[in-house]
């Protein structure tokens, strides 16, 4: 990788919705890698703003508005000043925490589209929309549900099957309802500015591969993007019947508003904006965004990337004069508890909830850094947080800086002693220290957050070993020379640590540095934290406990609790029976031909979540079939195995895919589908009656 000379960073993570409070799995996205980067990007003294805010437009929550008999505004307001507060406390430290709502956005947002529009980027099409006439309105993206006609899933949106995962034209739903009040809508005429994003293919796929040369893209963003262009970019609508979010600013079209994407992201620069005000440098967010010499980082969660790497550049390489992302480090998935995070099931915890329980962020923040989805979804449980808390927070780090302290404290009178001839272990030690901060910061310029909390872990580690080594509770009798040498060497260490934790563990960093009896944590460098800097003879604070344990039984509790709330919510759509349908003749039964098949081969279907891709051996012939199923079971646990099928369906295209055949599965709890298998072996192609 190669690097250009950067003078500043930008640092972007994803606008929240102000529509719902945060939860673990947003924590792990996009906000604690990017916090993690920031944090150690100002101990490297590098000129860094960091932006996020509350991205307040968008179908979802004038729906939960409409839902609370209450207004847009009101759900914006609550929610975002509740999420501002719990990422406060969790300690992100934006620079920025803007709103989407505000007039600086606005007026931002209808800059771009006015450019756009008056250099005749922008396409005017008519087309037919689905409109309710009860409700007078047209039915954008959210509001309109019905069957989907690749998977028949009775759910599907108006912009997006969620059981298959495709993109869908909500004019090609079947049988769609009004989501406000469930009478079927009409198709009538709107016109609508799209967007030429094919436009920019070309410019978009040399950007995304020298970016990825450069900075090393991570793997799911890279090939994510080139599915993209291999399918080819098409044009896309930025407009919307809507009246909730930035009007079209264009006379006489009083019920359009821009598409929430197109605001959205354009919501980084309006929040940069604030910022600069803020400062009394109105100018200054222009360093940021119109400079070569920037290098911007977008973090996101896997779900965004194509608006990150694809649409938002397009639409900053038409508007001239921007940057574009040097990288968007996409996460995966968190799941809780070992399933995923989802509202609708009551499933997972809220930031300020947990945060209410367990109220050390740090700790938190430790045990998703250690957890984080960097390459494939990972889990939160809290039996994991509490043993990262006990056994690591409190028993190799906490453990570490208390058996320091309190020996200096009792033996030294409070102050550092100096130090005389040094062991061959003691320079070990001294140089391994030296080394740290390069090492971990390594990682982090590259997202391995992980790996870099694991090297800073492994400082700790190295530091009790010297402790135990040192034996200063013997020296201090046998050899008080040694003792002092070894008990200064640790309090440097001490120091080191409290550096080389504070991107991960702000207010632990803190806690040490008042110990220590030190001023200004955040003027310190990181590159000099592994040197000594403590003299002889400097007095300490008082020593504090610095990670609190936490007992079985406050984690019991929770959980309980967890499963209660998952009970109250689960939908009466799964414990109330289906009625059965009306009663069919053995003759049309037997039209639907059911055999065995076995699992020949198997793989999931390029950018879909839940379909997987299957070979089957009927016997007398091999097939293809698609299935819903990706999320419930993993390729390789599928092979081999029989299963059984209708083989005589009308063949069908799913994302793309033929296919020919369904696989029966029973609909479990939370509409999970379970594969049903003959309890014994069969030979392929057998009937099934
Ligand atoms: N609000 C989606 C999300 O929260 C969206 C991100 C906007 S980033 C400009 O996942
Ligand atoms: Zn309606």
């Amino acid at each position: 990788m190669e690097s250009i000379q950067q003078k500043r960073i930008l640092v972007t993570a994803a606008l929240p919705y102000a529509n719902g409070h945060l939860h673990l799995g947003h924590l792990a996205g996009a906000y604690l890698p990017a916090d993690i980067y920031v944090r150690y990007q100002r101990l490297k003294q590098r000129d860094i703003v960091f932006i996020c805010g509350s991205d307040e437009h968008g179908v979802p929550i004038t729906i939960t508005a409409e839902k609370e008999k209450t207004t847009p505004k009101a759900v914006v307001d609550r929610y975002h000043e509740a999420n501002k507060k719990a990422f406060e406390r969790f300690h992100m430290s934006f620079d920025s925490y803007s709103r989407t709502s505000l007039p600086l956005h606005h007026e931002t947002a209808k800059e771009f589209f006015l450019d756009f529009y008056n250099k005749g980027i922008l396409k005017e099409k008519a087309e037919k929309q689905l409109y309710c006439e009860k409700d007078a309105m047209f039915l954008a993206d959210r509001y309109v549900e019905g069957t989907c006609p690749n998977c028949n899933n009775p759910g599907a949106r108006g912009d997006q099957c969620e059981n298959c995962g495709n993109w869908l034209n909500q004019e090609d739903l079947i049988d769609p309802k009004c989501k406000i009040c469930a009478s079927t809508p009409v198709l009538r005429e709107t016109k609508h500015w799209y967007f030429p994003l094919g436009k920019y293919q070309e410019q978009l796929e040399v950007y995304v591969e020298e970016r990825h040369k450069r900075d090393g893209w991570k793997d799911n963003v890279l090939q994510y993007c080139r599915s993209w262009f291999k399918d080819g970019l098409q044009d896309r609508a930025v407009t919307r019947d809507l009246t909730w979010g930035v009007p079209v600013p264009l006379e006489g079209y009083p019920n359009k508003v821009l598409y929430v994407w197109f605001d959205a992201v354009l919501g980084y620069i309006s929040s940069t904006k604030e910022w600069a005000n803020r400062k009394g440098n109105p100018d200054d967010w222009k360093r940021y965004w119109q400079q070569d010499d920037t290098k911007y980082v977008a973090f996101i969660g896997k779900d965004n990337v194509v608006f990150h790497c694809i649409v938002f550049p397009a639409m900053l390489m038409a508007r001239d004069g921007y940057i574009l992302p040097e990288n968007v480090p996409a996460n995966e998935f968190l799941n809780f508890e070992g399933q995923k995070f989802s509202k609708s099931r009551g499933w997972g915890i809220d930031l300020k909830d947990f945060l209410n329980e367990f109220p050390d962020a740090d700790a938190l923040r430790y045990a998703i850094a250690v957890n984080l989805p960097e390459y494939h979804d990972s889990d939160f449980y809290l039996r994991d947080y509490q043993a990262r808390n006990n056994n690591e927070l409190a028993s190799i780090l906490g453990n570490f800086v208390n058996r320091t302290l309190t020996f200096v404290q009792k033996n030294f009178d409070n102050t550092v002693p100096s130090q005389t001839a040094l062991t061959d272990q003691d320079n070990a030690h001294l140089e391994y220290l030296k080394n740290a901060p390069a090492e971990i910061g390594n990682h982090y310029e590259q997202y391995r957050f992980r790996d870099g909390l694991l090297a800073v872990m492994n400082v700790a580690r190295a530091a009790n070993k010297y402790f135990n080594d040192s034996a200063p509770w013997k020296t201090i009798n046998d050899d008080p020379e040694r003792c002092r040498t070894a008990m200064h060497v640790c309090l440097q260490t001490v120091r080191t640590l409290a550096v080389l934790i504070e991107p991960v563990l702000p207010s632990a960093a803190l806690k040490i540095w008042n110990m220590l009896n030190l001023k200004s944590l955040h003027a310190e460098q990181w590159d000099r934290a592994g040197i000594p800097a403590l003299s002889p003879g400097h007095k300490l604070g008082g020593s504090k406990i610095l990670f609190t344990r936490i007992e079985d039984k406050e984690i019991d509790r929770v959980l309980e609790q967890l499963e209660a709330e998952s009970r109250k919510t689960e939908s009466p759509k799964n414990s109330e029976v289906a009625p059965v349908k009306p009663q069919v003749d053995i003759e049309d039964f037997m039209k639907v031909d059911l055999r065995i098949a076995k699992v020949a081969a198997c793989e999931k279907v390029k950018k879909s979540k839940k379909l997987l891709k299957i070979s089957i051996d009927l016997g007398s012939e091999k097939r293809t079939v698609v299935a819903g199923i990706a999320e419930q079971y993993k390729p390789e646990d599928l092979i081999g195995k029989n299963v059984v099928i209708v083989a005589n369906l009308k063949p069908a295209k799913l994302m793309g895919v033929e296919s020919k055949g369904m696989i029966l599965a029973a609909i479990g709890e939370n509409d999970n589908p379970i594969l049903l298998m003959p309890e014994k072996d069969l030979s392929p192609g057998s009937t099934v009656r």
